[in-house]
């Protein structure tokens, strides 16, 4: 197997290897070598027409922090970076952050995992939250979007689906923190996340995964005929799920339109299969329109079932609600196996990628209602290469589309496309090589109405060569392009290495959050204990509280004595006014490290079944004093 996948764009000069691994290029039966070659002459032709060929020349492709036409992703230290990025962290179950340009990785945000350096799972409030969740120890995150007020970021949460175990998290983006957590009823796989616009009125978790409705052995669980998906309408504050739709098929991606309208998400396995072969067999699948409005009339007029003490309004195509020309859910057949779907900023059309086939499909928004045949709202059918999978945009009308089998993104013409005949490749301005096999991509802003159209990250889902071997499972390729110069065209500026497994992002300029410096006490459920408060009380037989405060370099108390068996409630206070003065309680043998930071109060209950003394210590470096910031916890043998 060749470890150099990278294609030649030149024409006709291609290297004869596969585009990808043969895995990948299985994932194509139907697709013959012909017309990869042919995709492959369109792109020579092109660059010629860019005027400028060294866009698509190796050169290109060299990591490095000033690329071969001077763009510079470089920021000097000491100074700020122009965006934020939170990336999905995948199977770790958490949400990475980025500064963009530079691609420094800022902070990781645990949501489904727990985290010992920010204490995240070590004290009761985050344990209890992850514990009424599910109990789970790992999620898999895939689409952190944040929160809109007016088609524009407004800074103040982020949320986070888990596709392992049928969830959303909420991330308060004040404190950088997950806040709330949601095991979503009747839906296993929440794979698409996204609000509804402009004004993050519900969150929509996505079902992938068919399974019987409720499942909990009641019914058959046999025949995949019977098993059903939801769309999850999940209340951005309370959190709770208001109602759901049950659909044929399934579904995979979402995402809103600009104006509150419409959900749309992408499907494969119409043939509701339980295998692969079977979820490919017909040639379409299609995108679901749900009408929020009228499904929102529904659910006021009693038109469901309560399913898990959740109304769940029947959208299935031969449902009452289906029929006439008011129907709840709109199904739009497309090519088959559609992945990626999103909205075009000017809310004009929906764009969703083939995956199995190598177009995309334009889809105007308002004819949606409007036409006899579902069909013919899709006004434009782009052939852009092998593998599509998601869409950005630049905000200039240009859409930037991954392909994940040929290893690049496409970078084309959303009204060029709506011109010209299906199938074309003349939309398509310039292809650019990615390291290697891309999944989602995500431009500066471009969930919003105004993107900013300057930097662009393919998220690649292999690495092979491009770092340093660590052995058999290699770090995936966060690759930066810029995509400012429309006349030089797209530039591959960085290589950044990223644990497994980045999916979606959401790229926000700085200046759209305002992050805390220190926790504001009265945003705290717990009391806030200053110094000469500290108080040790055994409140039951077996129960001790104790409720201190930390500051450099000390805690409250000393020392704490308690006995066999005890459970102990340990309540802490950081008195710290100065921002970054982190402490920690780190108790050795107990599995407890937690955090306190500037004006932070948390709490951790433990029980002590060990009799013997054990050192708290403080795990956050502090002072020339942090390691004598100690005290010691005695518990005394029972008896
Ligand atoms: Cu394409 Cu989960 Cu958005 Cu991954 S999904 S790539
Ligand atoms: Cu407090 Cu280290």
């Amino acid at each position: 197997m060749s470890q150099d996948t990278r294609r030649s764009t030149d024409a006709g000069e291609s290297d004869g290897q596969p585009t990808g691994d043969d895995g990948f290029d299985s994932m194509l039966p139907g697709l013959r070598r012909r017309d990869f070659m042919k995709a492959g002459a369109a792109i020579g032709g092109l660059s010629g027409l860019a005027g400028c060929t060294s866009l698509l020349s190796d050169e290109n492709t060299v990591d490095g922090a000033a690329s071969a036409s001077g763009v510079d992703n470089s920021v000097p230290p000491g100074e700020h970076d122009e965006y934020y990025a939170f990336l999905s962290g995948g199977q770790q179950g958490d949400v990475r952050v980025y500064g963009l340009p530079s691609m420094r990785e800022l902070i990781r945000i645990p949501v489904f995992n727990r985290d010992a350096s920010q204490g995240y799972g070590h004290d009761d409030e985050s344990q209890q939250m992850l514990e009424e969740s599910g109990g789970y120890t790992w999620g898999d995150t895939h689409h952190p979007r944040i929160s809109q007020t007016d088609g524009d970021y407004d800074g103040r949460f982020a949320y986070v689906n888990d596709k392992a175990n049928g969830r959303m998290a909420r991330i308060d983006l004040t404190y950088f923190e997950t806040d709330a957590i949601v095991d979503i009823p009747n839906q296993q796989g929440t794979h698409g996340a996204c609000a509804q616009l402009p004004d993050t009125d519900l969150i929509f978790g996505v079902g992938e995964f068919r399974t019987p409705i409720p499942n909990d052995g009641s019914g058959e669980l046999h025949d995949p005929d019977s098993y059903g998906s939801v769309l999850a309408a999940i209340n951005p504050e309370s959190m709770n799920v208001e109602w759901e739709v049950l659909i044929d098929g399934n579904m995979d991606n979402g995402d809103g339109s600009k104006e509150g309208r419409y959900f749309f998400t992408s499907a494969y396995n119409s043939e509701e299969a339980a295998t692969e072969s079977g979820m490919t067999r017909a040639d379409r699948d299609n995108v679901k329109a749900f009408d929020i409005p009228r499904i929102e009339a529904a659910v006021e007029a009693g038109e469901y079932e309560t399913i898990n003490e959740v109304p769940v309004v029947d959208g299935r195509q031969d449902s009452p609600l289906n029929q006439g020309d008011e129907p709840i859910v709109h199904y739009i057949p497309t090519p088959k196996s559609p992945h990626g779907v999103s909205v075009t900023p000017d809310n004009e059309y929906v764009i969703v990628s083939g995956k199995l086939d190598p177009t995309a499909s334009v889809i105007d928004i308002d004819a949606i209602d409007e036409v006899d045949d579902p069909t013919d709202a899709i006004v434009g059918q782009p052939k852009l290469g092998l593998g599509p999978l998601h869409t950005a945009y630049d905000g200039r009308g240009h859409a930037y589309t991954t392909l994940f089998i040929d290893s690049q993104v496409v970078k084309w013409d959303i009204e060029e496309a709506v011109e010209a005949e299906a199938r074309s490749e003349s939309p398509v301005i310039e292809k650019i090589d990615v390291h290697y096999n891309p999944g989602h991509l995500i431009a500066a802003e471009s969930y919003t109405e105004n993107p900013a159209g300057d930097w662009l990250i393919s998220l690649n889902k292999l690495s092979k060569d491009r770092f340093l071997p660590v052995g058999p499972q290699h770090p995936e390729n966060d690759q930066l392009i810029y995509i400012g110069d429309d006349e030089s065209g797209m530039e591959l500026v960085k290589d950044s290495p990223a644990q497994a497994e980045p999916h979606d992002a959401s790229i926000c300029h700085k200046s759209k959050l305002d992050p805390a410096k220190t926790y504001d006490p009265d945003d705290l459920e717990l009391d806030y204990t200053d110094e000469g408060e500290e108080t040790m009380e055994r409140v039951e037989e077996d129960r001790v509280e104790i409720e201190m405060y930390s500051t450099r370099n000390h805690y409250g108390f000393q020392e704490m004595t308690v006995q066999e068996g005890d459970t102990v409630e340990m309540q802490v206070t950081n008195i710290e006014t100065t921002s970054d003065m982190l402490h920690s309680v780190a108790i050795p043998e107990h599995d407890i490290n937690m955090r306190v930071a500037p004006q932070e109060t948390r709490k951790a209950t433990f029980t002590v079944d060990d009799p013997g003394v054990y050192w708290i210590y403080c795990a956050h470096f502090c002072s020339a004093l942090h390691l004598e910031m100690r005290s010691r916890l005695i518990v005394e043998p029972e008896g």
